[in-house]
């Protein structure tokens, strides 16, 4: 039988088990008591080098992580390592809370791996944490972290502010357009020039490659970059260019070695504890919101006998 406490579960998941670590990444969404204890003991861990992979639905997101995932066990490694011996993908969807049909296609689409036990693949979803998607990622990364995963690819559909946050958790993102993306992300380029450390332009089979690309030039050139973002071009479906993105990655991994990683990791934590911040103060909030003295402050409003500022630091004082 399997146990239920963080600490077995982890030794367990060190030795190879994907139940257990099943079950403390269920653990890590479900947020409450164990959530706290889980995301403990995965934080005395190292964390593996993540790399996110985002972009609008159908780019090909999905193929080309299923192609990092061959290229990374076949013969991908960091400075001239062995191969790793397991990666684990995080398949996130925003939009959809639930395991929905987007998040099925991802686990059809990257079905010759889901029976691979040198692959861990998992779909993430949020089924308490305080924080949401935002903060249960960055949890489930240090749990993989923690089950000695030192890579972990997470896709992320989308390109709103939601998915450029999660993929800020990663080391190098990776956006994913495609020939004639302009259109379709017109509204979010900022966003996203701002999160990608390489921009990939998949279907390259698919007209309209060159103006894409100019385009993207284009947008690079407004901004000032210590790393500029390479754009690669590949088709996902048959392989052409993924190993150029694995090289891209590698050299964007060793950039950020060479320069501050450690300032690097600050200013992610910081956003992390900011965000963990936020989300206990608002839970505070309805917290608040629910005690008998809340609806006395009410009373005594109506009755005018106090402004909202007063109403509030009561509140606060009493709680
Ligand atoms: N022509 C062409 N089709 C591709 C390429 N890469 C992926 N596709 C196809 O595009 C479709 C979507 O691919 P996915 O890998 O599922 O895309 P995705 O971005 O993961 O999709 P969501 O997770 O649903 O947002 C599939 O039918 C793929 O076969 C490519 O390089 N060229
Ligand atoms: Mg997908």
């Amino acid at each position: 039988m399997i146990p239920r406490e963080p600490l077995e579960l982890f030794e367990l998941a060190r030795g190879g088990s994907r139940t257990a670590l099943a079950r403390l990444l269920t653990y890590v969404e479900s947020g409450g008591a164990t959530q706290l204890d889980t995301v403990a003991l995965a934080y005395e861990a190292r964390s593996p080098y993540v790399v996110g992979v985002t972009g609008p639905p159908g780019g090909g997101k999905s193929t080309l992580t299923d192609r990092l995932i061959t290229l990374t066990l076949d013969c991908g490694s960091f400075d001239g390592d062995d191969p790793f011996d397991q990666v684990g993908v995080l398949c996130v969807d925003p939009s959809s809370p639930f395991t929905g049909g987007a998040i099925l296609g991802d686990r059809i689409r990257m079905q010759d791996h889901a029976t691979n036990e040198h692959v861990f693949i998992r779909s993430m979803a949020t089924r308490g944490h305080l924080g949401g998607l935002s903060l249960a990622v960055p949890d489930a990364l240090r749990v993989l972290g923690a089950a000695n995963f030192r890579l972990a690819l997470v896709e992320t559909v989308g390109v709103g502010q939601m998915e450029v946050d999660i993929a800020s958790a990663a080391d190098t993102t990776v956006v994913v357009t495609n020939p004639g993306w302009g259109d379709a992300m017109q509204a979010s380029k900022a966003g996203l020039l701002e999160v990608a450390d390489i921009f990939v332009i998949n279907k390259a089979d698919r007209p309209g490659l060159r103006e894409t690309r100019r385009d993207l030039e284009q947008m690079l050139e407004l901004g000032e970059h210590a790393w500029r973002p390479p754009i690669i071009e590949t088709t996902a479906t048959s392989g052409a260019g993924t190993a150029e993105l694995w090289d891209a990655i590698v050299e964007h991994r060793a950039h950020l070695l060479e320069g501050n990683y450690e300032v690097h990791r600050r200013a992610r934590l910081r956003r992390e504890l900011d965000k963990v911040l936020s989300a206990m103060l608002r839970s505070k909030v309805t917290e608040l919101a629910h005690g008998v003295s809340y609806d006395a402050q009410l009373d005594a409003l109506l009755a005018g006998t106090t402004d909202p500022y007063h109403a509030a630091e009561k509140l606060l004082a009493e709680s």
